[in-house]
């Protein structure tokens, strides 16, 4: 090991731990002086950041002949909702650096450890080149052999096999009185803007109802909640300046409350701004988290409750702050319904902070702290993101943070909010109305790509026949072993993709994709809803496609072979002159509210990216929504009415934002244009499920002790937030055996394993597998010397479902009953060959399929029983 290595590992294991001596966890003791210490250690002992160079006050490459580009393209990461500006220097049509945006004052020049990885995509010996098809070998296995094809041949396949089901009444067939849907599509995060549109568009011509997006295993739950308590499923408030009152935004809160969101790893530009900020204003940052990561190493107080049970501790926080009358009482008076249903509900169910210290562990003295900062000091702002998204309860847990803000008044002002991560915009991009008749659509199968191995496996409600995703349900999809069983039974699966990820091998037909500098589009988004545009820097690989290209060229293939309707069906639905994405996202700008001032060519001229809603060419892009200020009436005006469909997020599938103009004059967009949380027409609509507008708290069985959960009845009902979906009704309360702990102590969560990997995307790049090529699960000391176990281990995590091997990382940031799985390593990510780093299983074998919400469609994915020996 070189000495520069040395001192890095030690800086990991010895002053990382450091710093957290004395940590009461649960009790939340981690001062922002101890972190500080830990970080001037890092620098003093020579370790920097791979994306500091410590020669940065002499950068060489500036006076470098060789190094000079030819041109500099302004691109952007295809990675995470910081979304960062790229600027790609190329020379000789090859990329050879990758620069941040400095005039973007929220970037301010930064980028992280995966900017320079998107070169990495563009030059790999992995990438798929071609369309192939199947020859030999059994589904899932290594062996299966694939033949490149053209694209003709690739998409004829398709149309033929697709029309071939529908034609033999596999699409509408009919079972009991139901039409029957066995099509599906389910698209990923990773997708440029607009795909989910183009295939919706796709899906209603051929009259399937199952595309799905990444959504319900996202952050839908979010969305949806704030749909339904606020009227827009979205981010409520931006980074940067507000446009409208030329203040900061989020820069300008006194007080973070963070749950169940790393975004030091996950959003690492955008949290790096809300960091400068903090520096200025002096806000309090409190991170909960049952782990200690480098977001909770930023925080003020730390706090670690038990994993799934956020519901209890923010129920209990509502409950201190009416009891002492800590609201904004003319707020609440103004603009919001149902407080003191809520107010009654609370007292009736007796969530107090004892109470709540039952079940998540935190001290109630500590709850009334922070019940009592979060409502005292104004404007404070909420986030979260998968951490509480990946929970049984999710919908009902970000309804009862929505309250929060809403008793306190922390909506609808500068600095305040729920900011539920990932529940950005674009959310759905229209497309002019269909010409021609297509068959009636019925309902979709339950939300969510999880459902699909269901359906497969038990032709329950039906079952599906032909798959196409985007994405790597392989491994993203929860309880691995079942997928696996299920998409080996699978008819006719087709898989798009940049590499050959363990979903390919699946495949009867695969379709290569391009990458983000291959193409001009608009792609990830920031969470504030803020897009930016991005030029083709480099030739796209091989014969690769963007996905919008694929699906318009999939249309014509059908045109040429559909018996059953005119090739004008399919041609004139289809424009080829949206192949060029510039052509494609201006019948965006002109079909979709509150768009008109984001077009293409206002867009590419700016540093910063553009927030929607922005309706006029003239507009700054609206920062803070339900703002009590003119310039929000003046927008509103044009959009839609509470819609659950506008809450989908990481993609778009086909679920528009409706143009009314019912709100006028409206602050908030729901039906009565105030908060609601308590309405009789909200509790009718949420009791068709077994949910109530006033949430009761339930977790996981796999949660430790024995808590309220929830019983799935058999009975599919129209799912009341996502109407388009069925779902099965549930019974709210019982209170789980806690035999499973009897075998498996432990409570297991799943997360994102550095800031280095970006799903399994970067596991393909040389960067991302050396530096982090290795699964570290991380394991509190005592239970690690409990079971034998120590630093660097082998190990075997276990759950009912399944085991998978990893590293012991010992971890004192970790609660005692609770270990850190991290997911995006898979069996087949052959870069591991070039670093000699090993082969892993899903870590989503661990992770139980059967308990999922079931109205956002979100996966337990964050809890399941398990128990850790050494391999
Ligand atoms: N580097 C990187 N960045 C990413 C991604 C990536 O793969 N890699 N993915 C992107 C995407 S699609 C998403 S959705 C986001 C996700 O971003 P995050 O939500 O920040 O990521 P996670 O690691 O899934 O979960 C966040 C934290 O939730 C904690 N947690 C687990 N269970 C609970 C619980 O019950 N309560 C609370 N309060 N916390 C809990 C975990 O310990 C973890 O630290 O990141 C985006 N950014
Ligand atoms: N246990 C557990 N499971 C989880 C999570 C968790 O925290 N814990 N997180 C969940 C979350 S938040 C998410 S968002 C999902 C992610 O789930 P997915 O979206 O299914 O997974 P990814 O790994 O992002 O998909 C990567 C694949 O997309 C391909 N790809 C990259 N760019 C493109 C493109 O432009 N077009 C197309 N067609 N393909 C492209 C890559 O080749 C690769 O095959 O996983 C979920 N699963
Ligand atoms: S991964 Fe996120 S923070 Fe890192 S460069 Fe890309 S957009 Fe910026
Ligand atoms: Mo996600």
């Amino acid at each position: 090991m070189k000495s520069k290595d040395k001192k890095k590992v030690s800086r990991q294991g010895v002053s990382r731990r450091g710093f957290l001596k004395g940590a009461a966890i649960g009790a939340a003791a981690v001062t922002g002086a101890d972190l500080l210490k830990g970080q001037a250690e890092a620098k003093e002992d020579g370790y920097y950041p791979a994306t500091t160079s410590p020669s940065a006050e002499f950068d060489f490459t500036q006076k470098s002949g060789a190094l000079q580009p030819d041109a500099i393209i302004d691109s952007a990461c295809q990675f995470c909702n910081s979304l960062c500006r790229l600027k790609v220097h190329v020379k000789d049509g090859r990329i050879i650096d990758v620069l941040g945006e400095p005039d973007d004052p929220v970037q301010s020049g930064g980028f992280c450890v995966k900017g320079p990885m998107m070169t990495q995509l563009v030059y790999n010996r992995f990438r798929l080149k071609s369309p192939m098809k199947r020859v030999s070998g059994e589904k899932g296995s290594p062996d299966s052999k694939f033949e490149p094809i053209s694209w003709d041949e690739a998409l004829g396949t398709i149309a033929t096999k697709f029309l071939a089901l529908r034609d033999a009444g596999e699409v509408r067939a009919i079972c009991a009185s139901q039409q029957r849907f066995a099509i599906a599509n389910k698209t990923s995060g990773r997708m440029p803007r607009g795909t989910g549109s183009v295939i919706g568009r796709f899906f209603t011509l051929l009259g399937s109802p199952n595309d799905t997006d990444v959504g319900p295993v996202c952050n839908d739950a979010g969305g949806n909640a704030l749909a339904w308590t606020f009227g827009l499923g979205n981010f409520t408030n931006g980074y940067g300046k507000d446009g409208a009152t030329g203040k900061e935004d989020l820069g300008a809160a006194k007080y973070f409350l963070f749950l169940g969101t790393n975004q030091a790893e996950t959003h690492p530009v955008t949290f790096a701004y809300l960091l400068r900020s903090r520096a200025q204003t002096k806000a309090k940052l409190i991170v909960i988290d049952p782990r200690l990561t480098p977001t909770g190493a930023q925080a003020d107080e730390w706090i670690a409750p038990k994993p799934h049970t956020d519901q209890a501790l923010v129920l209990a926080m509502l409950h201190h702050i009416l009891d002492k009358n800590l609201h904004d009482a003319a707020f609440v008076q103004k603009w919001v319904l149902g407080f003191e249903e809520l107010k009654t509900h609370l007292v009736k169910q007796g969530y107090t902070p004892e109470w709540a210290e039952t079940i998540t562990g935190v001290p109630a003295g500590k709850i009334r702290q922070i019940a009592e900062e979060y409502a005292r000091t104004k404007p404070a702002a909420i986030f979260c993101n998968a951490g509480i998204s990946h929970q049984l309860n999710a919908f009902d847990t970000y309804r009862t943070l929505a309250f929060l803000a809403a008793v306190t008044g922390n909506i609808g002002v500068n600095g305040g909010g729920c900011n539920f991560m990932h529940n950005t915009w674009p959310g759905g991009l229209n497309l002019p109305a269909i010409e021609g008749n297509p068959p009636k659509k019925d309902v979709a199968l339950p939300v969510g790509p999880d459902y699909f191995a269901e359906s497969i496996l038990t032709g329950k409600p039906y079952r599906l026949k032909a798959i196409a995703t985007a994405g790597n349900p392989l491994v993203s999809s929860a309880n691995t072993r079942q997928v696996k069983e299920a998409y080996r039974q699978l008819e006719f699966y087709v898989y798009t993709g940049l590499f050959m990820e363990e979903s390919a091998y699946y495949a009867d037909i695969i379709l290569p994709v391009c990458s983000g500098f291959e193409m001009e589009t608009v792609y990830m988004r920031r969470d504030d809803r803020a897009i930016r545009w991005q030029k083709q820097a480099v030739p796209r690989v091989g014969e690769s496609k963007p996905d919008w290209e694929i699906w318009i060229d999939l249309a014509h293939a059908m045109a040429k072979l559909d018996k059953k309707n005119p090739p004008a069906y399919w041609t004139e639905n289809f424009p080829l002159e949206w192949k060029d994405y510039r052509n494609l996202w201006a019948t965006f700008v002109k079909n979709t509210p509150g768009m008109g001032g984001m077009t293409q060519e206002r867009m590419e001229k700016r540093a910063e990216p553009l927030r929607w809603p922005c309706p006029s060419l003239d507009h700054p892009g609206v920062s803070t929504l339900y703002l009590d200020h003119p310039s929000w009436y003046q927008v509103v005006k044009g959009l839609g009415i509470r819609n659950a469909d506008t809450a989908s997020q990481d993609s778009d599938a086909n679920r528009g934002v409706t143009a009314t103009s019912g709100n006028q004059g409206k602050r908030f967009l729901t039906p009565s244009g105030k908060v609601e949380i308590y309405t009789s027409e909200l509790e009718k609509k949420l009791a068709v499920a077994g949910h109530a507008a006033l949430p009761i708290f339930y977790t996981h069985p796999e949660v430790t002790g024995k808590n309220p959960t929830i019983e799935y009845s058999k009975e599919f009902v129209q799912n009341p937030i996502n109407p388009q979906a069925l779902t099965q009704k549930v019974k709210l309360g019982g209170i789980s055996s806690g035999e499973v702990h009897q075998e498996y102590p432990l409570m297991g969560m799943i997360g994102r394993p550095s800031v280095v990997h970006f799903h399994t995307v970067t596991q393909w790049t040389y960067t991302g597998k050396q530096m982090n090529g290795i699964r570290l699960v991380q394991i509190h000391p005592k239970v690690a010397q409990r079971v034998g176990i120590k630093n660097g281990d082998a190990i075997a995590v276990e759950s009912p479902r399944g085991s998978i091997t990893g590293t012991a990382q010992i971890w004192e940031g970790i609660r005692e009953d609770t270990i850190f799985v991290p997911h995006t390593f898979g069996p087949m990510q052959k870069m591991a060959e070039e670093l000699g780093t090993p082969y892993y299983e899903a870590a989503n074998t661990l992770v139980d399929d059967q308990y999922y919400d079931n109205l956002s469609g979100q996966q337990a994915y964050k809890c399941f029983a398990c128990r850790v020996r050494k391999a």
